[in-house]
């Protein structure tokens, strides 16, 4: 029943791992060879891949684990996808229901170890149950704010007999989607923008998920307003648009921090608004009188920004209803994209390239040019996520996929396993640190099985770069548990793995390893060893408001 279920749903690949809990569902995996396993080598794998492969495709990802310490490994990347609202049904093995609550063999709670970090879950213990849990389990997580939902399986229920029931009309009491926009709300909204006389538009990852890209230029367009995107936004917005303010937040640019700080109305659209867009809290955009606030989740309003004008609806929806009530801007408009565009020439981005050592940005930028708005690139956490994310121009959505809201070290090789298998006819790049590369570099033996075509870009900094900047700049500059000097020969490792791979550590070789591993079939990693010293700017010091953001040192 579970896996005609799914393939009912259109399921092409699961991510999985097999144990005592659910050896009922593998043994019946053979009979139905269109859903393609893919055998990870650790539940977290699973989770990152599934992840990854929902954020390329759009469509679920499905992950399997056993009971107890298999369920409990998918956490942290039931939590990555659930902060960054990302559809997911994981199907765990629990033990027999006869024994549930008795310590049983790899028995844990499942529900109650998940429950906060995915949208639904539900503990089968009847196998009249299935066919409805999991056509809800679904639709639960594909629509509305998409997140991962968790259906945990005793194991007599997979052994159990039964009629297959076609399940009926989904009616799921409190589980109510809302398909309209309020009208009112949409006119206010306009009007504020159009009487506006300085203001700013932050999108997010919901402008994305609801593909209401084009419906957000052609509202930046007709109200004259300058965008930024959050890191999940990226994409949502061109970055060469002359209303692009690129990146917003405690890492974004400086022009898009003063704008935001400068702004009389701030629109922010399918955003949650958090600690990382806002800073300081307290000194947020202090001069808007308006705050719009669109979101398809309603418990987001006035989570920690109250608006003025509040929308509770999918941002093509809201975008769409405002965009026919927008009137003639406020003449003094102009004035403001000039001022804009002056904070440009002051603030732009930058960094040192004058010391001999190969630094991050001059990898990124050689990728990205060959990348050139058509491959997708999957960054890890840490330094070289933040600089894969600003070191490009974007011009669409759904190339730059990372870990925003959980900030998980260990996504960045697995999601981009789970993408290459999610879009096979796009190429896939995967950016990293080597702490976060070796939290989960088991995966290197799924890319090589499969010969994916996934090119790594590891950043080796010899430290947790992110974390040796903050102790630096905030923690009195001392330098504790940051350093990683005794790590593997990563050249090696790739090899070991069966994996070909170059090491570089000249700005000369860049582009020669670049090429070496664009002609090379299959996997292929690049050890590139950047200066230690390298640093993310600009950045705002913890708990200081956005207008306090620090710059590179001159070049
Ligand atoms: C699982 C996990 N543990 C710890 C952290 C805290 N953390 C954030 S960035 C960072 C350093 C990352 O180092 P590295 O992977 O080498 O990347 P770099 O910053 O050097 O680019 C750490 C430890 C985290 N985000 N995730």
């Amino acid at each position: 029943m579970i896996l005609e279920a799914l393939e009912r749903e259109g399921v092409e690949h699961i991510f999985g791992y097999p144990g005592g809990a659910n050896l009922p569902i593998y043994q019946h995996l053979p009979e139905h060879p269109r859903l393609k396993h893919i055998l990870v080598r650790h539940e977290q794998g699973a989770a990152h891949m599934a992840d990854g492969y929902a954020r390329a495709s759009g469509r679920p990802g499905v992950v399997f684990a056993t009971s107890g310490p298999g369920a409990l490994n998918l956490v942290t990347g039931l939590c990555t996808a659930y902060m960054d609202s990302v559809p997911m049904i994981a199907i765990t093995g629990q033990v027999p229901s006869t024994v549930v609550g008795r310590d049983a063999f790899q028995e844990s709670d499942v529900i109650g170890a998940t429950s906060s970090v995915t949208k639904h879950s539900y503990l089968v213990t009847n196998i009249g149950q299935l066919p409805r849990v999991i056509h809800e389990a679904f639709h639960i997580a594909t629509t509305g704010r998409p997140g991962p939902v968790l259906i945990d399986v005793c194991r007599d229920v997979q052994q159990a007999n039964a009629d297959q029931v076609t399940p009926e009309r989904l009616d799921i009491p409190g589980y109510r989607l809302n398909g309209h926009v309020d009208l009112d709300g949409a006119r206010q909204a306009a009007a504020a923008l159009t009487s506006a006389k300085q203001p700013v538009i932050l999108s997010g990852h919901g402008v994305i998920l609801s593909h209401a890209e084009s419906q957000l230029q052609a509202l930046a367009e007709a109200a004259v307003t300058p965008v930024g995107t959050t890191l999940l936004g990226i994409g949502g917005f061109p970055v060469q648009h002359p209303l692009s303010l690129h990146m917003t937040g405690f890492m974004g640019t400086g022009y898009c921090l003063k704008a935001v700080q400068n702004a009389d109305v701030l629109m922010m659209v399918g955003m949650r608004v958090d600690d990382r867009v806002t800073a300081k809290l307290a000194e947020f955009a202090p001069k808007v009188k308006t705050f719009i606030h669109v979101d398809i989740d309603g418990s987001e309003m006035g989570k920690n920004v109250r608006p003025h004008i509040e929308l509770v609806a999918d941002a093509k929806a809201a975008l769409s209803a405002i965009l026919p009530h927008l009137g003639e801007v406020d003449p003094d408009r102009r004035q403001w994209l000039t001022q804009i565009d002056r904070w440009r020439e002051e603030h732009p981005l930058r960094y040192k390239h004058s010391n001999g050592q190969l630094q991050p940005q001059d990898v990124l930028i050689d990728m990205y040019r060959r990348a050139n708005n058509e491959a997708i690139v999957v960054a890890d956490v840490g330094q070289n996520q933040i600089w894969a994310a600003l070191w490009w121009n974007y011009d669409r959505p759904g190339l730059f996929i990372n870990s925003g809201g959980a900030g998980t070290m260990g996504f960045a090789l697995p999601a981009a396993i789970g993408a290459k298998f999610g879009r096979p006819d796009v190429p896939v790049w995967c950016v990293a640190g080597e702490g976060g590369f070796v939290m989960t570099a088991q995966e290197l033996s799924v890319a090589v099985e499969h010969q994916l075509d996934v090119k790594i870009v590891l950043l080796n900094n010899f430290s947790l770069g992110m974390v040796r900047q903050f102790q630096d700049d905030f923690y009195g500059g001392v330098r504790s548990q940051v350093d990683l000097t005794h790590m593997p020969d990563f050249v090696k490792l790739a090899e070991a793995y069966g994996m070909p791979a170059l090491r570089v550590d000249r700005f000369e070789d860049i582009a020669p390893s670049f090429d070496a591993a664009q002609r090379t079939k299959g996997p292929f990693l690049i050890d590139f060893r950047i200066d230690p010293e390298a640093n993310v700017y600009p950045i705002v010091p913890l708990g200081k408001s956005l207008n306090e953001f620090w710059e590179a040192p001159d070049a």
